[in-house]
């Protein structure tokens, strides 16, 4: 760049505060520049750290990066910043979308009069938003019978899930059943938004809605293309927010809903059966056991085992007592307060995880799934990348799946484009990107990856959390993702991909474990409320009796690469939500924290490889398949299906384009243009054949 630059010239330099701030060059010895910046200072730089500023940019920004006439770091984050001010959150980068939380109402962006609008519209014809993606992923299921998901990403109150929402109702509204009664399929899909909410999302320092689990929406197509069924599967929900939260965050919005407005129904008993339950406490009682502390303490007992239908003095001893089997005997050990209120906790636990399963399985059963249809649209609304001052478990699953997600959004976006561009041998230089399966195989490779080793550390009854730390720092201390942090006893740190993270291995061991306590299991199986007992059906007795260790990590891996593979075979379309600040406040755009988000979502990558590259490409037959009408004459003449790609090219005077071996490959835009002049053909040919019909009359 820094050859174009000499004194005069407009130029972005970086700023410690703003990331990049706007300048003029007053001062140049060659290798150096001074610069006044806008908010006129004088600050010097290296030429080559120096980038030019479009000065004939357009007052409001681009709606695509890839029209931006300089394409560099700064021009994008300005374009944004610049599209923000104006309330416009949504920008394309390509075909993919970004999302700036507006933090605001904008009721307009999203009523039907809209969506009617973006019906059937071409992908840049109208403003940019997410109702154009879905009626892409819409179209091309509809026009090549292939399944579609739309990946929505971004890191906590970034927008996901109110994107999600957005989405479905476009969705629900293209696919809808016009004129049917009662409650349609796409009715329920969208019902199911506010109870899965309740249950499963609460206030966090990061978002006052946020999302403790994963979920994946699958909608069902017939082949009319309408919504035949739907399946909402969901990942991982945070279970230790029941019992566990640190000021100002709080427990399920169920919790408090219930508090403000009691409701009779089962699932509001379980409900309150866990607030009870949480208010007992214990005291010291004999040598090491425990016993309920007060009075207060007892009569919580008693209302939990009224609300669960189950037996208080059975209640009392599963929580103050545990049954060890030994090969010789079966002994009943006392449990001090402190494990016993640790046990009380993993039924709490226990229990309204169980709930939810049972909510999200009768949601699916309610909605009703289509085993005939062939085509679906997926929506993954997934947890964003977290990384806390203590981080758990929890979210090193979290972040474990952010790294699965990008890798598939490298690998989409990045790999097999490049892949194929190679295997065409077209003419294109290689981009660099920062691929991260070095991080997966730390955590997934099998065996010798963290979840290994995790398991490994559960299924050995010595180990501690410190031994198995201590397992980490020997075999990974050559990892270039893995950091021993100085002094650790038994924290380490993954360099994610997008950044480090810390993590606390105390409780690791424990949250691997998916293990109901025998005691608990007989217990609420045996009660009264069938709703209750339905939630803990018995187990064989094989199962219950050898207590083998089912490891919760190795399970949500699992799940994870069912979900890879349903994505992998769907053709992908992104969103990327951005969090403008963290106050959660409109009308603040903090360059330094949108910048890292951008750079760590891959977002600056895509851009360059958008632009650089050739964005659409077609197999010679299925590009004449769809334009040979605008070059009829080639149909008469026997040419090579390359010749005649070639021809229609040139006969609409487009260039830049690549032939490859089997396929053409389209600069962004051709696409549509090409689309445009079919369209003014096929209408112009319509008119003739009216003509000549109205004549024979
Ligand atoms: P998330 O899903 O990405 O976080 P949300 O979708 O819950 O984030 O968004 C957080 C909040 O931002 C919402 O509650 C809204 O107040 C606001 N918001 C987001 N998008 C819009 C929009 N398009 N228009 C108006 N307000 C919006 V998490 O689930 O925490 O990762 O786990
Ligand atoms: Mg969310």
């Amino acid at each position: 760049m820094s050859q174009d630059i000499n004194v005069g010239s407009h130029i972005w330099v970086e700023d410690p505060e703003l990331a990049w701030i706007d300048g003029i060059v007053i001062n140049t010895n060659g290798a150096e520049a001074e610069i006044q910046t806008s908010d006129v200072r004088t600050v010097t730089a290296k030429l080559s750290k120096l980038y030019p500023k479009d000065v004939e940019a357009p007052a409001g920004g681009v709606d695509d990066m890839t029209k931006l006439s300089y394409l560099h770091e700064p021009a994008v984050l300005y374009n944004l910043a610049t599209r923000y001010e104006i309330n416009e959150i949504y920008t394309y980068c390509g075909n993919i979308l970004i999302a700036i939380n507006p933090f605001r109402e904008l009721s307009h962006l999203y009523d039907v009069y809209l969506m009617e609008r973006y019906k059937g519209a071409q992908l840049g014809e109208l403003k940019p938003h997410v109702f154009a993606i879905a009626d892409v992923a819409y179209r091309a299921m509809i026009n090549e019978g292939k399944s579609n998901s739309i990946m929505v990403s971004g890191e906590s109150g970034a927008g996901k899930t109110e994107t999600t929402k957005m989405l479905m109702r476009y969705l629900a509204y293209l696919g809808g059943h016009a004129a049917a009664e009662g409650r349609t399929v796409e009715r329920k899909v969208l019902e199911s938004n506010p109870v899965l909410e309740a249950f499963g999302n609460a206030k966090t320092v990061r978002n006052n809605n946020s999302s403790r689990f994963g979920k994946f929406v699958e909608i069902q197509f017939d082949e009319r293309g309408q919504i035949s069924g739907a399946a909402i599967r969901t990942y991982l929900l945070e279970k230790s927010r029941v019992c566990q939260i640190s000021d100002p965050e709080r427990n399920y919005h169920c919790f408090y809903l219930l508090c403000a407005a009691p409701l009779e129904e089962a699932i509001f008993r379980v409900v309150a059966a866990i607030l009870h339950l949480g208010n007992i406490t214990f005291a010291r009682g004999e040598e090491d056991s425990s016993i309920l502390q007060d009075d207060k303490s007892k009569f919580h007992l008693q209302m939990t085992a009224e609300l669960l239908m189950c037996d208080s003095q059975a209640l009392e001893v599963a929580l103050c007592k545990r049954v060890m089997i030994t090969p010789e005997e079966i002994i009943k050990r006392s449990l001090d307060p402190l494990g016993a209120t640790v046990s009380r906790d993993g039924l709490a636990k226990t229990i309204y995880s169980r709930l939810f399963d049972w909510l999200v399985n009768k949601i699916n059963v309610s909605i009703g799934q289509d085993p005939h249809s062939k085509c679906l649209i997926g929506v993954l609304d997934i947890y964003g990348f977290e990384s806390f001052k203590t981080n758990s478990f929890e979210q090193f699953c979290i972040n474990f799946t952010n790294e699965k997600l990008q890798q598939h959004f490298n690998q989409h976006v990045f790999k097999m484009e490049q892949a194929l561009y190679k295997s065409e041998e077209i003419d294109w230089s290689y981009v660099e990107f920062v691929d991260n399966q070095d991080v997966l195989d730390l955590i997934e490779k099998k065996p010798g990856g963290i979840i290994s080793l995790l398991d490994e550390a559960c299924m050995f009854p010595k180990s501690t959390h410190e031994t198995f730390a201590q397992k980490l720092y020997q075999t990974f201390k050559d990892h270039r993702r893995f950091v021993k942090p100085k002094l650790a006893r038994s924290e380490f740190t993954v360099v994610h991909y997008a950044g480090e993270v810390q993590y606390q291995s105390d409780q690791f061991l424990d949250k691997n474990k998916d293990y109901v306590v025998p005691e608990y299991q007989d217990m609420l199986s045996a009660s009264k409320c069938s709703f209750v007992a339905g939630l803990f059906p018995l187990l064989p007795e094989e199962t219950a009796k050898s207590g083998k260790f089912s490891s919760i990590g190795s399970r949500f891996k699992l799940q994870l690469q069912q979900l890879m593979d349903i994505l992998n075979s769907t053709e992908p379309h992104y969103i990327r939500c951005i969090k403008p600040n963290n106050e959660l406040k409109p009308e603040i755009f903090e360059n330094v924290n949108v910048l890292q988000q951008l750079r760590s979502g891959g977002v600056l990558e895509a851009i360059r490889v958008k632009c650089e590259g050739f964005p659409t490409h077609r197999t010679f037959t299925e590009f004449l398949n769809r334009f040979a009408t605008l070059a009829p004459e080639i149909l008469e003449g026997n040419y090579e299906e390359n010749v005649a790609c070639k021809w229609i090219m040139e006969k609409m005077g487009l260039s830049r384009y690549q032939m490859g071996k089997t396929k053409i490959f389209l600069r962004a835009g051709h696409m549509s243009e090409l689309d445009a002049r079919k369209a003014k053909v096929l209408g112009e040919s319509a008119i003739v054949v009216q003509k000549q019909i109205r004549s024979h009359l």
